[in-house]
């Protein structure tokens, strides 16, 4: 393998532990907490989860080790989109397994839930593991999006973790993926098969948190990655003052992304798709929300700017989400076909003039015709419009030219307005992990196994206190159940855990609100850089804006 030297240079980095799993395994014993309950829907929950339900929080603490000694067999995966940090969980499972007995043994299932089921799997060797260890991606066993499910699924897996003699199976994803982790810690506890089942929480997205876990493991690099180029971007945009730029972050369900990035770099706007529910703004408000920047800025010479606009957005704006929900209903069965199977683009306008309500057919009528066609590109398994298809930046770009040039013929606005557009998602998901992101992750598998060892299942490996330094971080374990209510999934009622948006009153956004008029027409723009691994501690390991906000 070619190494980059900074390759070279992370291999040997030894991530940080919290204080409690530095003595080492001997020395790390449990604190039980108090009883727990869901956040929502307890009867319901704990009727779907009689074996698992109600278990008490833990801790871990400095002290002597009284977990029984057994030897462990452990099987891993790494399940949906990749966020940085993924291969380091992975080293610290294994270096605590490997620790408390060289005879234990770690299998990695590969390419995500489907490896279980289809039992495609490696034994990890420190030769393996010490070629991945601090570096981004999800390369070493790769991942996945199967759904683990249904119990034709859980009884496959029993099999296929029965045939290597496993103890526990440990599920690294995000909140779809440790909601399943749940369900099938309760299904092996069920059948009495004493197989234990941990997850740990992964997704860039940041949408897998809640009081007791503070951070998903990915967000810190991810966003650091978009917030160097963002600034980047905005010192060009500052330099050459001739373009807008639209930056598209990822971020489908909530808009965590795009908030961090704003804290870090002051853009003139940037819209969060929660606060656009809550306003129940339309398309036109948001355009011309940004058209006044525009304006504002044109006023006093400035005819460039930065907007950034979470993946998700569309799917916020109430006339939209309508627009996409008689188009996906319209579609559904024979009549998709019958629309398919149309040629030109005028007849398919008529057929959706016949389909759709006078309010969805106006909406649609006023999309520039990309964005139109984008409607009806792939669909989903489920045979939905695909929103991560639309090209948003564009549309909201177009927008906001045909508002000036309103503004323009009633003299409101006498600007230049140049459109630049960028979409960053898959530059981010794979990068090196952050000192931060290193660390946290190599604790959370570290502190996986601690779980193991200690006999839990249907935990979700916990590490909080996150924004102090990493010897003061807090090691334990929460149950799955706890983070979960009843939701509406796929026109069926479902055990979930509760996905968190960006809360308008919480400290972030907030503080986000309180200075955005200033950057929307002043130049605020701050440079992150790129992410540092080395020097001080002050450039290095500082985390998140947004959890230095939270945890005040
Ligand atoms: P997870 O929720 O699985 O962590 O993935 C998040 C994400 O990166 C989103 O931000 C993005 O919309 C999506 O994955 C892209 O998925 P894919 O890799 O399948 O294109």
């Amino acid at each position: 393998m070619n190494l980059s030297p900074l390759q070279e240079a992370r291999y040997v980095y030894q991530p940080k532990l919290p204080g409690m799993l530095r003595n080492g395994i001997s020395e790390i014993s449990v604190k039980i907490g108090s009883e727990t309950s869901s956040v929502a829907d307890q009867d319901k929950i704990k009727e779907l989860f009689p074996n698992t339900y109600g278990k008490c929080e833990i801790t871990f603490e400095k002290g002597k080790n009284t977990s029984e000694h057994k030897k462990q067999v452990v099987g891993v995966i790494l399940s949906g989109g990749q966020a940085p940090g993924g291969h380091n969980v992975i080293c610290g499972l294994y270096d605590a397994l490997k620790a408390t007995d060289p005879d234990n043994v770690l299998l990695g299932f590969k390419g995500g839930p489907s490896g279980l089921i289809d039992d495609d799997f490696i034994e990890f060797d420190d030769e393996f593991i010490n070629m991945y260890r601090n570096t981004g991606g999800f390369d070493i066993i790769g991942s996945g999006r199967t759904k683990l499910e249904t119990v034709q699924q859980f009884e496959q897996v029993t099999r296929v973790a029965k045939k290597h003699d496993l103890n526990a199976i440990v599920i690294i994803g995000g909140d779809d993926s440790n909601t399943n982790a749940a369900v099938l810690a309760e299904y092996m506890a069920a059948q009495g098969t004493g197989i234990q089942v941990i997850g740990c929480p992964k997704t860039i997205d940041g949408d897998l948190k809640n009081e007791d876990i503070e951070a998903s493991f990915g967000f810190d690099t991810a966003t650091k990655t978009y917030a160097e180029v963002i600034g980047n971007i905005e010192r060009d945009a500052n330099s050459a003052k001739k373009y807008w730029h639209f930056v598209k972050v990822m971020g489908r369900s909530a808009s965590h992304v795009a908030l961090e990035c704003a804290l870090q770099t002051q853009p003139n706007v940037c819209l969060i798709g929660e606060e656009v529910a809550d306003m129940k703004w339309s398309l036109a408000e948001i355009a011309d929300h940004v058209a006044d920047s525009v304006a504002k800025r044109a006023a006093k010479g400035d005819n460039f700017g930065v907007v950034i606009v979470p993946e998700g957005i569309v799917e916020f704006v109430p006339e939209f989400s309508v627009l996409i929900a008689e188009i996906n209903e319209l579609l559904a069965g024979e009549s998709g076909e019958e629309f398919n199977k149309l040629v030109d683009w005028a007849s398919k306008e008529h057929f959706l003039e016949d389909g759709l309500s006078q309010n969805s057919m106006k909406l649609f009528a006023l999309l520039p015709e990309f964005v139109q066609k984008q409607l009806f590109l792939e669909r989903d398994p489920h045979g939905n419009v695909q929103v991560s298809l639309i090209e948003s930046e564009k549309l909201l770009s177009a927008m906001v030219a045909d508002n000036l040039r309103k503004r323009k013929k009633r003299g409101a606005y006498n600007g230049k307005f140049s459109p630049l557009h960028h979409f960053f998602g898959y530059e981010g998901r794979c990068a090196f992990p952050s000192n931060f992101d290193a660390d946290y992750c190599y604790s959370l598998g570290y502190n996986a196994f601690m779980l193991i060892q200690y006999g839990y299942t249907g935990y979700l490996s916990k590490v909080s206190n996150l924004a102090a330094p990493a010897e003061e971080w807090i090691a334990g374990g929460m149950p799955i159940t706890k983070m979960m209510n009843i939701e509406r999934r796929n026109g069926e009622d479902k055990p979930v855990i509760r996905k968190a948006l960006v809360e308008l009153d919480g400290a972030p956004f907030k503080y986000f609100a309180e200075h955005r008029k200033k950057w929307a027409t002043d130049t605020c723009y701050t440079y992150p850089g790129a992410i540092q691994y080395y020097g001080p501690s002050s450039v290095c390991d500082v985390t998140t804006k947004t959890l230095a906000l939270e945890q005040g």
